[in-house]
């Protein structure tokens, strides 16, 4: 190459060497091959020269033209891989990190008291019924005895659904269908959730019940109230609790009593606490699932264990079960 082209060919690559970024190399690129540019002006001499001379100039000046190029395109990817380079290494992972925890999970509380009255009650020779929550008229409420015109067949104590189904009101329904498969005797118990037309500071929609049904020949309350104070003393861990019977109504018990239990010691001592209701299991409920009530008595109960685990871990306000506050509810994991 000639030593003059040499010279512009080595002061663009110095150029381009030098521009910092991107902006300050199409600026470079301008005094070579921009309008005005060296390089242009070269070319545009062209047409003063001999045809002899424009063929050996012309293939001269192109070469330069292409060697400025290509110096220009080496310094355009010497900056682009050197941004790729930075962007890289603000981004980078550091695999030998440790990993950032998720945080063990944990039951619900109102599940970890399901499980509670399901393992003290296995271990009194309970078995677990199960069954819909969607449920038909006659297992929530014919087979219980529950009049046509009974006001918690209505639609603002009950949750209908299409096709004449509903949303149980109780759990009694799995303990009916657990009877029209098992022989007698009946022990079993029915938790679950269950819903109702109801919704303030201490009803929701739905709750939760475990209800117990015994049956067999000769059961009586006496049976009940053993079953009944052994259970809250497993469930409370402690012997220092009471519990009375108060006359109550049900249509699918007759009697039927409510379950108040005290504390004989600590800071509740003595204030009387709602807790069950109950009673010895109505002869047409019986009948419903064809057991002979001359032959068979019983006794069944319902509990609320949402009112038990609030008793067992102080919490004072029904919401916060269902409101899934992280707060609240880690410190049950
Ligand atoms: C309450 C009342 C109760 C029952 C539930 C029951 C079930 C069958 C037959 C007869 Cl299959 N009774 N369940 C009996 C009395 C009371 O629950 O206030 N629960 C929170």
């Amino acid at each position: 190459m000639d030593s003059s082209f040499q010279a512009i060919l080595d002061s663009a690559e110095k150029a381009f060497s030098n521009a910092p970024d991107f902006a300050a190399l199409e600026n470079a690129k301008a005094a070579f091959l921009g309008k005005t540019g060296q390089v242009t002006d070269l070319l545009k001499g062209m047409a003063q020269l001999s045809p002899e001379d424009k063929k050996t100039q012309g293939q001269a000046v192109n070469l330069l033209k292409s060697a400025v190029e290509e110096a220009l395109n080496l310094r355009r990817e010497a900056l682009a891989d050197a941004a790729m380079q930075a962007k890289l290494s603000v981004q980078a992972i550091d695999i030998s990190k440790a990993g950032r925890k998720r945080g063990g999970g944990g039951l619900h509380p109102a599940m970890r008291t399901l499980e509670r009255i399901e393992t003290i009650f296995h271990s009194a020779g309970f078995d677990l019924a199960d069954g819909p929550e969607i449920e038909t008229d006659f297992y929530n409420f014919t087979a219980l005895n529950t009049p046509e015109n009974h006001p918690a067949r209505s639609m603002h104590d009950t949750f209908y659904v299409e096709g004449g189904h509903l949303l149980r009101t109780h759990t009694s329904p799995m303990q009916v269908r657990y009877m029209q498969t098992h022989a007698s005797p009946i022990r079993v118990i029915a938790p679950g959730r269950v819903y109702r037309v109801d919704s303030d500071a201490t009803h929701s929609p739905m709750f939760h019940q475990v209800e117990g049904l015994w049956i067999d020949e000769g059961i009586s309350f006496a049976d009940l109230k053993a079953v009944f104070i052994d259970f809250l003393k497993q469930f409370f861990e402690t012997d220092d609790l009471i519990i009375r019977f108060r006359p109550s109504f049900f249509p699918f018990t007759e009697p039927s009593a409510e379950i108040d239990m005290a504390f004989t010691t600590g800071p509740n001592k003595g204030k009387w606490l709602e807790i069950a209701g109950s009673g010895q299991v109505h002869p047409n409920v019986l009948r419903h699932v064809g057991l002979d009530p001359e032959k068979y008595t019983g006794f069944a109960f319902g509990v609320g264990p949402d009112r038990l685990t609030m008793l067992r871990y102080g919490i004072h306000d029904l919401r916060l079960f269902y409101e899934n506050d992280m707060r609240f509810l880690q410190q049950f994991s």
